[in-house]
């Protein structure tokens, strides 16, 4: 067994602070259209939500890609050869890469990503216990802007990036287009992308999967508010807004919104931002793809889907992406 180095600090922080925090509320609050960045809806609390919506029994996403995953897994390793170095951005608790991992032929390190610091050193302590002939190097960072990466001690035959769960649904066309090039380059020529992508499917089951009868998807979404009044010291009054989810199919999007319940106004920074009665914020959309539509995404960001996984019912699928 190696030496490891126990003593975990992120290899890398880049969260972002207070400031940019704050900045990006009051862009999104002064457009016409009011909006937020959906990756902060993932605070500790919201992380934890995030954790038992993937749980519901309406939330189809994890339960339908886990069966994927266990039906295919030994393909999976296969496919993706010994030695490699994975990466995962937005790794959370890191319970899929550690199914993945599990299968995987002597990789020889892993660098999670995260946003959320507590859970990624928490997880990363794990994992070195778990997996001790593995180099585990956190990165502590918003994985949507730019960072730099650590170098692993030992040399990898291929670079892997896991990104599970359809988190590709949450980025816009541009944006994903612009993600995916990113992660190619990451990967470098003979590398590799194993991404989890949610397909179009019966209306009711999306409407059920984003409001659920626990009322987990409204507390995730209004916990943003909250966590803008603890963090920005904000006075969003929680009773004001509702949670609205509805499927866009000129946009074949889900979106999420908070829906102002009364005119009212909000401090922020010394500002005041008005919200009208049925005004709303947008918080989140979650792209649903068929896989010609998918398939066009990823080579215009330069890669060739190798190798496709899908359930019976064709709600969801796991593909293998190589570079070209
Ligand atoms: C993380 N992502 C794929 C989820 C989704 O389904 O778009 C986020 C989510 N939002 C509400 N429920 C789940």
């Amino acid at each position: 067994m190696r030496d490891k180095d126990t003593s975990r600090k992120p290899s890398y922080d880049f969260k972002p602070g207070h400031d940019s925090f704050l900045a990006e509320v009051l862009i999104g609050l002064r457009k016409p259209q009011k909006e937020l960045p959906t990756k902060y809806l993932y605070d500790e609390h919201g992380s934890r939500l995030f954790e038992r919506i993937c749980e519901l029994r309406e939330y189809y996403i994890t339960r339908t890609e886990a069966s994927i995953m266990q039906a295919h897994i030994e393909e999976m390793a296969e496919l993706i050869g010994p030695r490699v170095l994975v990466i995962e951005h937005g790794c959370g608790n890191c319970q899929k890469v550690r199914f993945l991992m599990d299968y995987l032929h002597d990789p020889v390190a892993f660098i999670p990503v995260d946003i959320s610091q507590e859970q990624l050193l928490r997880v990363a302590r794990e994992l070195d216990s778990v997996y001790p002939r593995l180099q585990v190097l956190p990165v502590c960072a918003d994985y949507t802007s730019s960072f730099e990466l650590p170098v692993p001690k030992q040399e990898s035959k291929r670079t892997v990036v896991y990104f599970p769960g359809s988190t590709i649904s949450n980025f816009d066309p541009i944006p994903a287009k612009h993600f995916l090039e990113h992660i190619a380059s990451l990967c470098g020529s003979g590398g590799a992308l194993l991404i989890g992508v949610d397909l179009k499917k019966d209306l009711a089951v999306l409407h059920d999967a984003y409001n659920d009868s626990e009322g987990l998807t409204a507390a995730f979404n209004l916990n943003l508010l909250q966590r803008i009044n603890r963090e920005l010291d904000c006075d969003f009054q929680l009773d004001g807004f509702e949670h609205y989810a509805f499927y866009n199919p000129r946009e074949s999007r889900v979106e999420l919104h908070l829906v102002s319940n009364r005119d009212q106004v909000v401090h922020l920074d010394g500002k005041t931002i008005s919200f009208a009665k049925g005004e709303s914020i947008w918080t989140e959309n979650s792209y649903k793809y068929n896989l010609d539509e998918f398939q066009q995404l990823a080579a215009a960001a330069g890669f060739r889907v190798e190798r496709v996984w899908l359930d019976e019912r064709q709600w969801f699928s796991v593909q293998y992406l190589t570079t070209r």
